[in-house]
């Protein structure tokens, strides 16, 4: 017997595709460039749109995620459906120091509000809090009125908060991918146990005697 067929098919490693979004200038680019390489630069290339696998372990398991750094021309620019549609998650950042790209977030907030796609509420530039525009609070209730994780970090100065951060937003991906496999099996198994009660009951119906 040819064995070759019957060897089981490696399970893939997970994909964690991410849409890094907000207005420009909050960080996304040195968010994105400190998870990659650790590292803080301090000026980046405003103008284009740019694309990074990485590999890591996420509690033990290789992920590989592709992040997909976004570049609004405008505060009027939200991201278009290609983008959310493309994305398993969002990190959504916006500057403590900068009032307008709040609003930017919440409009995308709402844009994405319906979906169910998962997403992280990032605050940057926390190093700045004498220049600081919008409150610890209203960060977390947008994050809370979006059901996702909020930190406030700054990437010019951490490491290791930002990694959570995407860390964070690949567990939240993953659950809800479990937990859509689980529901996809709930949905047959709920079809399937109906029918088996209706047979049980018409079976059970038909021992009781007949008045
Ligand atoms: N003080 C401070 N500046 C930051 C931080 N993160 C980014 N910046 C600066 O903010 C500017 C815009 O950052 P960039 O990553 O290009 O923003 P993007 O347009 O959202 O990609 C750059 O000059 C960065 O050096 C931070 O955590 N603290
Ligand atoms: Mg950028």
């Amino acid at each position: 017997m040819n064995t070759k067929h019957m060897k089981r098919k490696k399970s893939s490693m997970s994909e964690v595709k991410v849409a890094v979004i907000g207005a420009s200038g909050v960080g996304k680019t040195a968010l994105s460039v400190r998870f990659l390489t650790r590292r803080y630069i301090g000026e980046y290339d405003h103008q284009s749109e740019t694309r990074y696998k990485h590999e890591v372990l996420i509690d033990n398991d290789p992920v590989l995620y592709e992040i997909l750094d976004t570049c609004p021309k405008s505060i009027d620019d939200l991201p278009s459906p290609e983008v959310i549609n493309w994305a398993d998650g969002l990190l959504l950042v916006y500057s403590i120091t900068d009032r307008g790209s709040f609003g930017f977030l919440k409009k995308v907030g709402a844009i994405v509000a319906d979906s169910d796609i998962p997403a992280y509420v990032v605050a940057n530039k926390n190093d700045m809090v004498h220049l600081r525009e919008v409150s610890v609070e209203e960060g977390a209730i947008l994050a809370r009125n979006l059901e996702c994780g909020f930190s406030e970090v700054a990437a010019a100065e951490q490491v290791a908060p930002v990694a959570v951060v995407f860390q964070e937003l690949c567990r939240a991906v993953l659950a809800a991918r479990r937990k859509s496999k689980h529901s996809l099996l709930e949905r047959m198994l709920g079809t399937r146990t109906s029918n088996l009660r209706l047979y049980a009951r018409g079976k059970s119906d038909s021992c009781l005697p007949k008045d």
